[in-house]
């Protein structure tokens, strides 16, 4: 039977924690995938205030907070092994759920997050975030010198707890020489994962070969034009005086893109975003071509540079997902269509942007991975031959699609 649907990203282990709990449980949910980038509207802040996923559409009750809802899976039988027999159980329970909250998982975030691409890498935040991990992996590695389990002598929700939170380190940050320092929590994670609801949800668990690490983007240097200020022409003291007077409590006059001032073209982006959103490809991209205006719009091959870094698609995706978001500036003056192609550990990024003018512009070139791609034009003499691979880049049918992303 359903609890529910809960509602995330694909794989996200936070989902499996609730899905293991209900397994063990004999339940189970349903799962709707959620993208935070496009999906999180009105409504969804109405029903899940903190906006972050995964959160769960029950049946009788709406959660957030992976542990309340895997903790509502594992109390639909009260009798269940999961939730410990005795109140001194219960507590320690209790104790390792917050445990991997607030010691494995936060900090875990705060080492991998940068790495990924979701938030500023800061190296001294990151560092502390590895030693807090240490002391946390340390005093587990000690608890589990002697026991199996954590509370009591078989499974119970705070394994599901720590372990689910221990998988993407173990996959994408321990090492070999990492987890060789942590012993005890290697052969822990290693026999809970192996349990057979585990596997089920977590899948086969292929541990970390090379962890991984911060690549700043590879930037080129830009050339900074000195602004030219142009002259002033000289005026009588007095006049000069009252000006400055007038002129002191103006605001600094709002710096205009550039682009507002070439000229008017017949290609209106946001007419095309709506075309692009409400129709089919073929319609939408019709309507593209019999509108498009070579000389007020530029089209650009995208292409991820580094591509053999890349790992796991939705890591990959989220990477998209980030670019987009600091190309906020470029909004009002360029679309885009960008994919990811493959399978996890063997993926690539590119794609189609539509850019107003003619070169690629500051609103653009300015975001901070901006470097980290390859942004080709396409001239009109090579609409012809490009417009079926422009076609399948709209449409997301590119060969190997796994994932995509739209900047409109
Ligand atoms: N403690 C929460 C953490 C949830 C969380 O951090 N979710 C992330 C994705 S894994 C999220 O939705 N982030 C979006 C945001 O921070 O806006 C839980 O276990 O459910």
């Amino acid at each position: 039977m359903s609890l529910g649907t809960i509602l995330s990203y694909p794989n996200n282990p936070r989902v499996a924690k609730a899905k293991i709990a209900a397994a063990y449980n004999g339940l189970a949910f349903d799962e709707k995938m959620f993208d935070l980038m496009t999906e999180r509207d009105e409504a969804f802040y109405q029903r899940f205030p903190v906006g972050k996923v995964p959160v769960l559409e029950g049946k009788e009750v709406d959660l957030f907070e992976s542990n309340a809802i895997g903790y509502y899976a594992a109390l639909q039988n009260a009798d269940s092994p999961l939730l410990g027999k005795t109140p001194a159980e219960k507590a320690l329970i209790l104790q390792w759920v917050l445990f991997s909250e607030n010691e494995l998982q936060t900090n875990f975030s705060q080492w991998l997050s940068p790495l990924m691409g979701y938030s500023p890498y800061l190296k001294p935040s990151v560092d502390a975030a590895i030693e807090k991990v240490k002391r946390a992996l340390g005093a587990l590695d000690k608890v589990l010198l002697s026991r199996t389990y954590l509370v009591g002598e078989d499974i119970t929700y705070a394994d599901i707890a720590v372990a689910t939170s221990l998988v993407f380190p173990y996959k994408l940050l321990f090492d070999k020489s990492f987890r060789s320092q942590y012993k005890n929590v290697t052969r822990y994670f290693n026999t809970v994962t192996g349990k057979k609801h585990f596997k089920e949800h977590l899948g086969q668990i292929q541990l970390c070969e090379t962890p991984l690490k911060y690549v700043p983007p590879k930037k080129e240097k830009k050339e900074t034009k000195k602004q030219e200020t142009p002259k002033k022409e000289k005026k009588p003291a007095a006049a000069a005086a009252a000006d400055d007077e007038e002129e002191a409590p103006k605001p600094p006059p709002k710096p205009k893109s550039k682009l507002d001032l070439l000229p008017p073209s017949k290609f209106i982006m946001d007419e095309w975003k709506r075309m692009y959103s409400n129709n089919d490809t073929d319609v939408a991209m019709k309507w593209f071509w019999d509108h498009h205006d070579p000389e007020g719009y530029s089209l650009w091959k995208v292409d991820y540079k580094y591509n053999d870094e890349l790992t796991l698609i939705f890591m990959s995706s989220n990477l998209i997902g980030g670019f987009f978001a600091r190309l906020e500036m470029a909004r009002k003056y360029a679309f885009g269509s960008m994919v990811v192609t493959g399978v996890n550990n063997n993926n690539a990024i590119s794609g189609y942007f539509l850019i107003r003018g003619q070169e690629v512009p500051f609103e653009v070139y300015d975001a901070a991975d901006y470097d980290s791609y390859n942004f080709v034009k396409i001239e009109p003499s090579q609409y012809e031959e490009k417009k079926d691979e422009i076609y399948k880049y709209m449409a997301w049918e590119v060969d190997g699609f796994a994932d995509g992303k739209i900047f409109k």
